[in-house]
């Protein structure tokens, strides 16, 4: 249903929501606070199609369903399996100009043992006729890690136990890093039982597991105690010499295993190898103690350098009084002419910054940042995604671009005229260079979708989507070695 916008000073976009129902009652898809959605476009024929992750609980197992979009209706085409933790993206991994859907999962901790085990990557290739193919090139490289571990190769798996074809992933990215026309994939597997955090190096469409890409004492850490440990990954040409860099956000707690550690970006040789990096500056947010899971570029100061933009959510250690994994703190960071970064945040985000304390409605965390331009006005701005559709805390939904190297914390309707409410954001999603904005529709009988005319196209934005999902709940562990007075709830 096409809700009528309030005309208003500065309109500059119509809020013409487009409503796909679903054919079928969904059921618990309906506005579940730990329900996520990814809409994405699987058989490139400009219309979307939709992936709900769904659970009442985000401690059990969610079902994956792949509903596809058809005259205005959404149907049921697939189930794709039940997950501990789903983390589903989208890419054109084979480089066919059709979306594939790539899902690890990040799972949890068989008994007795100290690292997580995943599940088999999924693989669904797109494809003209909108047939998903299912391949497992992907899961096909964990198997190879264990002829290693059957040869004896200890060193090339942390743990080792796992003998199957299973990862467990926090995140992934996706990027050319050796400039051979196949995407590689970064897998952030730190604590996985299979294999630690690596490279799929893509040969033809065939994948290897690779830890040699980035030496360990600068992934890890330099000390015998360190193993740092990263949450979001994205690939960024930083220093713009034409090789993908990629930076990695911190996932620091107190325990001694990451305490020294800070988000880094490692830069590729060239050759894509990562053996010289840049650490980011820690954030004076909650210590320092913080995941960071949203990293985007955006030149703010318009010196040709690539600055970045990094959403972080509380972690183990810090002790501001409010709620682990919570947090909504926008970071900006300038790069310099030397390449490194520094804190520019007090001065470019204006106002104080808010953020959520983990108190009852006020629980949100910032999830994946997206660089655009939403008013129109030549500036990109950076969108903002949320782990929760109900949000009562008045937490900003766009950092608004002013042009002059300010962003300003805005709600939806302060950026562009609708009657949209800030609890009804669901989730940003970029396609074709389509920005959309979804929510549900009223009486939950479908979700709605308003178009955002992208004139700053300019930008050579990949192909991708953002969750606005609960899933990211993984990674709550809290560190062994870590004491504290307070008992928080812990799952695994
Ligand atoms: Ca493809
Ligand atoms: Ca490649
Ligand atoms: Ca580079
Ligand atoms: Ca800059």
């Amino acid at each position: 249903m096409a809700k009528k916008s309030k005309k208003g000073k500065g309109e500059k976009v119509e809020a013409d929501f487009k409503t796909v129902v679903f054919k079928k009652d969904p059921g618990r898809l309906e506005k579940q606070e730990h329900s996520c959605a990814l809409f994405i476009d699987l058989n490139s024929d400009n219309r979307d199609d939709y992936l709900f992750i769904e659970s009442r609980n985000w401690l059990k197992k969610k079902r994956v369903i792949l509903y596809t979009g058809r005259k205005k209706q959404l149907k049921k085409s697939l189930d794709i399996g039940k997950y501990v933790t789903p983390v589903a993206r989208y890419f054109d991994v084979n480089s066919d100009g059709i979306n594939d859907l790539v899902l690890f999962d990040h799972g949890k901790k068989q008994e007795g043992h100290f690292s997580f085990t995943g599940s088999r990557p999924v693989l669904l290739l797109g494809s003209p006729n909108g047939k998903l193919i299912d391949d497992t090139s992907i899961s096909n490289a964990y198997m190879e890690i264990l002829e290693e571990v059957h040869e004896g190769d200890l060193a090339a798996v942390h743990g080792g136990v796992q003998v199957d074809e299973k990862v467990s992933a926090k995140w992934f990215d996706f990027g050319d890093i050796d400039n051979d026309g196949d995407i590689d994939i970064w897998v952030e597997s730190s604590g996985g039982m299979n294999v630690n955090s690596h490279f799929l190096i893509n040969e033809n469409g065939s994948y290897t597991v690779d830890r040699n890409r980035i030496p360990n004492e600068i992934l890890d850490g330099p000390l015998d105690s360190d193993f740092y440990r990263y949450h979001t990954s994205k690939f960024i040409d930083v220093n713009k010499d034409g090789h993908l860099d990629i930076v990695l956000g911190q996932h620091k707690t107190g325990s001694t295993f990451h305490i020294n550690q800070s988000s880094r970006v490692f830069i590729n040789s060239g050759q894509g190898f990562f053996d010289k990096y840049i650490d980011l500056p820690q954030t004076k947010f909650y210590n320092g103690f913080t995941r960071v899971r949203g990293i985007e570029p955006l030149d703010i100061n318009y010196d040709g350098r690539i600055d970045l933009i990094l959403a972080h959510n509380r972690q183990w250690g810090g002790g501001d009084g409010s709620a682990h994994f919570t947090g909504n703190y926008f970071q900006v960071l300038l790069q310099r002419k030397d390449g490194g970064f520094v804190d520019q945040t007090k001065r470019r985000i204006k106002g104080k910054q808010k953020w959520a304390n983990g108190l009852r409605n006020n629980d949100v965390s910032s999830t994946e940042l997206l660089a655009s331009d939403i008013n129109n006005d030549g500036h990109r701005d950076i969108l903002i995604n949320y782990n929760s559709t109900s949000v009562k805390y008045e937490a900003p939904t766009i950092l608004i671009n002013n042009g002059s190297g300010k962003l300003l914390p805005s709600s939806f309707q302060e950026a562009v005229s609708s009657d949209l409410e800030k609890d009804d954001v669901f989730s940003w999603s970029e396609s074709n260079n389509d920005v959309k904005l979804w929510r549900f529709a009223t009486k939950g009988e479908g979700i709605e979708y308003l178009k955002l005319n992208d004139s700053a196209s300019n930008y050579s934005s990949t192909v991708r989507s953002l969750i606005s999902s609960s899933v990211h709940h993984l990674s709550v562990e809290k560190p062994e070695d870590f004491q504290e007075l307070t008992a928080y709830d812990s799952t695994f």
